[in-house]
């Protein structure tokens, strides 16, 4: 048993003396927010760094879906995926859209383009995929449906900080995509958000609307909402861009390690890197499969927890079950078998930079020993 608890992901933070650096620039100057300094200067660096054109930074990732919704004045229904984390459908709820559910594809985990044809119907006015995990959806499928039905395409990408497809930026696709950079993912500002968006009216469009609506002092164009990034947070980012290749190095050694340890074990499987994409390992998950490794996907969690280790069960229960959303017909556990069947299999186990070899080595090594257990 491990002396200490480890948890599912542990938070990478800046060097608390350069942190510090900016701090006294942001109390000398007496900017907190309202797109300050700062906040300019982290839209800009964010923006070379991922390789995409416009982005417009937000206070949490939820308020980014919420508004990018608003930014394309989604309505009716909205075809999404039932294994994610909530905050994905909830935007859809806060806009007073229909979610409408559509099965994931085995091997990715992702939406499945032919699942989410059928679903298309005469309200259908958006797609909104999720790349769970960071692993890309079937960009060019979802693309080809978009257009072929006149739909917008907003991508949920809350785990795809830094991941490229052959040196291109995830985030390029589609008409949006929607980054989180809470304490939990690659990429933290502690809290915080971002859209990304292909042209400069739309950038500005989103840039009014997370800040009530306001063109100007005296011209408010439309509802908006505060969900801007403040100053303390864009500095924070700011130190943490120049890092954060560094993090993803070490969550992947993290996750190489993860699968020569559990390479060959039987019941339980994990996901291959996929050539031509830069992955940013930001979740490690493994199936496993009760009628092979002989105990279950909860008996294996349990077993873990009591030896001090906390995997999380990302992303069970389906969002599809929870009570405002179990009535909508395509809930139905018979419209959604593989992403019932994943949700039933699935743990993300701890992974985060640093995570030490020890630490991997003893998680996996309960894993493998499954028939000591008593
Ligand atoms: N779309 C997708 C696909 C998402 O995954 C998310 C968020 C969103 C949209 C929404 O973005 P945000 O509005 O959050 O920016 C966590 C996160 O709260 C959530 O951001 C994330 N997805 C989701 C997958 O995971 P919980 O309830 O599992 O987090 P929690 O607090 O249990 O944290 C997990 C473990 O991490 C803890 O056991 C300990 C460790 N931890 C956590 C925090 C917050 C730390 O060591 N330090 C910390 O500060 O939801």
């Amino acid at each position: 048993m491990l002396e200490k608890p480890v948890f599912v992901t542990q938070p990478a933070l800046p060097p608390l003396e350069e942190f510090t650096d900016y701090l006294i620039k942001i109390w000398d100057n007496k900017i907190l927010t309202n797109n300050g300094p700062f906040h300019q200067q982290f839209e800009k660096e964010l923006a070379d760094y991922l390789g995409v054109k416009y982005i417009s930074v937000f206070s949490n990732g939820t308020l980014a879906l919420i508004t990018a919704l608003q930014a394309l004045r989604i309505t009716g229904e909205v075809i999404t995926t039932p294994f994610s984390f909530v905050a994905t459908t909830h935007s859809l709820w806060w806009n007073n859209i229909k979610p409408v559910f559509a099965d994931i594809e085995p091997d990715t985990f992702n939406l499945d383009p032919e699942k989410v044809e059928a679903a298309i119907t005469p309200q259908t006015t958006a797609i909104m995929p999720v790349h769970v995990y960071g692993n890309p959806c079937n960009l060019e499928a979802l693309q080809k449906i978009a257009d072929t039905y006149g739909l917008k395409l907003i991508y949920d990408a809350a785990h795809a900080f830094g991941v490229n497809i052959k040196g291109h930026s995830v985030l390029n696709f589609g008409d949006l995509s929607i980054l989180s950079f809470h304490a939990t993912k690659v990429f933290n500002t502690v809290e915080g958000g971002a859209i990304v968006c292909q042209d400069e009216k739309t950038k500005k469009r989103i840039d009014y609307l997370k800040n009530f609506g306001f063109a100007d002092e005296v011209t408010v164009i439309e509802p908006g909402i505060n969900a801007k990034m403040n100053e303390i947070q864009a500095a924070y980012g700011l130190i943490q861009l120049r890092m954060v290749d560094d993090y993803i190095q070490s969550r992947k050694d993290v996750a190489d390690l993860y699968r020569k340890e559990l390479k060959g074990v039987s019941g339980i499987t994990f996901l291959s890197d996929i050539e031509d994409i830069r992955h940013n390992y930001s979740y490690f998950p493994i199936l496993v499969d009760a009628s092979i490794y002989r105990k279950t996907r909860d008996e294996l969690y349990d077993m873990l927890k009591r030896n001090n280790i906390f995997g999380r069960r990302y992303f069970y229960p389906l969002i599809s079950h929870f009570p405002t959303y179990r009535g909508l017909s395509s809930s139905k556990p018979s419209n959604l078998p593989v992403a019932e069947s994943i949700a039933s299999k699935v743990i993300c186990l701890p992974i985060y930079p640093n995570l030490e070899k020890d630490k991997i080595k003893e998680i996996t090594r309960i894993i493998k020993d499954v028939t000591c257990w008593s």
